[in-house]
């Protein structure tokens, strides 16, 4: 086992942070129950695969933003290798938050390489406000990967936070896109 890849989970208040990080570790979120609001968390998960361990992450949960707590303390950009940046398609001004999140990892980062991944939540609810199209051509223009997932669908909630080979690729054919180089 290498290094272990440190993950910063940030966005705008009740995106759904927690819940994926629940849902996707223990399987054990319902979707609509209350949560208190996150301070800080550290979830440490074992991303397998098909072929045994292969990565450590080291995900924090951070503190929910909003227009009287707008940004996201310069440390988490210091130590990040990655970012899951988090919005709920049901929420516009969620969306918006991940823009200027973006702007601020590209300001602070400096020339270190990290990983970006942008997550819509609550696609089982019905009062959709960011439609697909829109996400994908903000993700395009900024180079993430964009995935809309539901806390329903735990399965799907894998999708983020793997990178998948074409089977014709020897293995390792699934490793986390937020694997710093040092790891191995
Ligand atoms: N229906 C549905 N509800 C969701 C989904 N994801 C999150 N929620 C709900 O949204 C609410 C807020 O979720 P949290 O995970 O607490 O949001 P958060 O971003 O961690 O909030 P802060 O810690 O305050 O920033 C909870 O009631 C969740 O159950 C989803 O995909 N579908
Ligand atoms: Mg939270």
């Amino acid at each position: 086992m290498g290094k272990t890849s440190k993950v910063v989970v940030c966005g705008q208040a009740s995106s759904g942070k927690t819940a994926v990080l629940e849902q996707l570790i223990y399987g054990t979120h319902t979707a609509g129950s209350q949560l208190f609001a996150t301070i800080e968390d550290i979830y440490v998960a074992n991303i397998e695969t098909d072929r045994g361990v292969r990565e450590k992450i080291r995900f924090y949960d951070t503190a929910g933003l909003s227009s009287s707590n707008p940004e996201l303390p310069k440390h988490y950009i210091t130590l990040a290798d990655g970012f899951v940046l988090v919005y709920s398609t049901t929420d516009r001004e969620s969306f918006k938050r991940i823009d200027l999140l973006k702007r601020d990892i590209d300001a602070a980062r400096e020339k270190k390489e990290v990983t970006v991944v942008a997550v819509g939540t609550k696609t089982d609810l019905k009062d959709r406000k960011v439609e697909l199209r829109e996400a994908q051509n903000w993700a395009q223009k900024e180079k993430v990967r964009l995935f809309e997932v539901s806390v329903k669908e735990r399965k799907a909630l894998m999708d983020p936070f793997v990178v998948r080979s074409p089977p014709s690729v020897p293995p390792p054919d699934m490793v986390s896109p937020f694997r710093s180089s040092a790891a191995v």
